[in-house]
């Protein structure tokens, strides 16, 4: 095998994923929804992947043991197993996440993008970008769309192997200067992880079947706008997409609450803001930091409003950026 260094931006979706399909092998990681994303220059993970005497899994410069061990050496066990018969190469994983500032987005899209790209040159797998999306998805559904840069659609599909549940690139994001503007409104971990999380609203929402049942318009409309280069109008979409995800989730039992009371004052302050013509667009997932899309031209103006809501902590403007790179030695 060689040594393989990836490089993976996280993403944030703009039309939402929460859900999974109950109908087929789990670890395929099926979403029950299509989403839509903007690939972020913010926030990425360096992933290296080495031949070594044996396996061990490096984050941000410390041993990493437990579940986030197994989940890698799992995902590359399944990806050397899925063109070789031999037993797999003890590897050594060094993974590092860069977050210039601490963004508040998470780093599993960015990191199983660039664990599955570093894994698949490392064993020399000639992989076209769709089946190396499809890969990174079965190591968490939002990295699927991290191997594209700028606007990605994913949609969910229905056949049983996964086959046309495809992560690609839509036009737009090169002659459209927007903006996604960070806002932190707390520190410290999510109290209920995504993966649980979605299997809860699956089970116990009364709103989850209408969750699913309304994405794939919202998909289609999204794109729409962004063909369109209406910002208006997919801004309308995003929070859409982002309301009805949150309100699926604080219908489910017991109740998914990701919201801190400064979530929502920065939610009325970009709408206030939107009043007087500085149009910004709010979503929130799986935490309670708002991220709000906007031009360029706005960013300063709803960063410097946000900064002054009560129990905001941090704020930071991210550019849209690139897909998953690689570089191979021997
Ligand atoms: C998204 N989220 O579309 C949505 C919005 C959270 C809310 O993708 O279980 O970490 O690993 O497939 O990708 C977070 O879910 O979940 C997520 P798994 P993942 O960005």
């Amino acid at each position: 095998m060689k040594t393989a260094t990836a490089t993976a931006h996280s993403n944030i979706a703009l039309v939402k994923y929460w859900g999974k399909r109950a109908d087929v092998d789990r670890n395929l990681n099926l979403p029950a929804v299509g989403s839509l994303s903007m690939t972020l220059d913010g926030l990425r993970t360096v992933t290296t992947v080495a031949e070594a005497s044996e396996d061990a899994f490096v984050l941000d410069g410390a041993q990493a043991g437990g579940k986030p061990e197994q989940k890698v050496f799992a995902f590359l066990d399944r990806l050397w197993a899925s063109a070789h018969d031999t037993p797999r190469p003890r590897c050594a994983v060094t993974s590092v996440n860069h977050l210039p500032t601490a963004a508040g987005l998470a780093s599993s899209a960015s990191g199983f993008a660039a664990l599955a790209t570093a894994g698949a040159s490392a064993f020399e797998l000639d992989m076209s970008l769709p089946t190396l999306s499809q890969w990174a998805r079965m190591g968490s559904g939002s990295a699927a769309r991290s191997i594209y840069g700028g606007f990605v659609r994913l949609d969910a599909g229905t056949a049983e192997d996964g086959s046309d549940c495809v992560a690609r690139p839509l036009p737009g994001v090169e002659d459209w200067p927007l903006r996604l503007v960070v806002v932190q409104t707390t520190r410290g971990s999510k109290p209920v992880g995504s993966t649980e999380g979605m299997q809860a609203s699956r089970d116990t929402s009364p709103y989850y079947q209408a969750w699913v049942d309304t994405s794939i318009p919202d998909l289609d409309a999204a794109q729409a706008a962004i063909e369109a280069r209406d910002l208006p109008r997919l801004g309308g979409i995003v929070e859409h997409s982002c309301f009805k995800m949150h309100a699926c989730m604080m219908a489910t039992v017991p109740p998914i609450m990701y919201w801190k009371p400064a979530s929502l004052a920065v939610i009325q302050t970009v709408w206030a803001a939107r009043q007087e013509g500085v149009h910004g667009y709010v979503t929130m997932d799986a935490g309670p930091h708002v991220k709000i899309l906007c031009l360029a031209d706005d960013a300063e103006s709803i960063a410097a409003r946000c900064r002054a809501v009560p129990g905001v902590e941090e704020v930071n403007l991210c550019a849209p950026g690139p897909g998953a790179s690689v570089e191979v030695s021997a």
